[in-house]
């Protein structure tokens, strides 16, 4: 009777055990912060013309951030995403469909400094300096999709670059150059440049 007591002890202490480290890890995993590792200065763009998804992944700032999809409304009115305090790790706002290769730009808001910043070129930037970095490959699954990019913030005027602000994904989103001219559309002007040349050129021989 004695030893089997023993191990129902042994039995409940071991379940207890078990319970209080799945206790101790799920936080843990649930609170996972992604910092994007490559993509400094890129911008986002739309691959898709489904709805684009963005999804908080977290952020270890002191400064209280907020962050919008520029124009996301209508002209001039920004739209308010996500906020790396008040949001939690996981929260979802559906943007709507874009034109593929239209680039979304985002502007953080660092409201205890009143500075803005900008995803893509540094020269959006206040302090000329790259304050995102738009990552679109070598990211984990099952956290990320395919066709889904992790963009990283850093919320300091003239850095340090740790881009640990504000952390955040899009479904639907590729990475590039953020005055870069879609694909199509560049090589449909560089043939037209072509033809007009060709058509001077022919002009100018007869
Ligand atoms: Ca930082």
């Amino acid at each position: 009777m004695i030893i089997k007591d023993n191990k129902m002890i042994k039995a409940i202490l071991n379940f207890r055990a078990a319970i209080l480290s799945l206790l101790l890890t799920l936080p843990l995993a649930a609170n996972a912060t992604f910092i994007a590792t490559t993509g400094d200065g890129l911008g986002v763009f739309a691959s898709s013309t489904s709805d684009i998804i963005a999804t908080y992944k977290g952020n270890s700032a002191s400064y209280s951030n907020n962050l919008y999809l520029v124009d996301g409304v209508s002209p001039g009115i920004d739209l308010f995403i996500f906020n790396n305090h008040t949001s939690s790790i996981g929260d979802t706002l559906n943007l709507g469909s874009f034109t593929i290769g239209m680039e979304l730009i985002f502007r953080l808001e660092v409201t205890n400094t009143g500075q803005n910043y900008f995803t893509g070129a540094a020269s959006r930037n206040p302090d000329a300096s790259i304050h995102a970095r738009v990552q679109a490959s070598g990211l984990p699954s099952p956290e990320f999709q395919t066709n889904e990019v992790l963009v990283s913030f850093e919320d300091l005027y003239n850095g340090p670059f740790i881009y640990n602000d504000l952390g955040f994904s899009f479904t639907n989103t590729s990475s590039g150059h953020s005055n870069e001219v879609p694909e199509p559309t560049t090589l449909a002007i560089l043939a037209l440049g072509m033809i007009g040349l060709a058509s001077r050129r022919f002009k100018k021989q007869y």
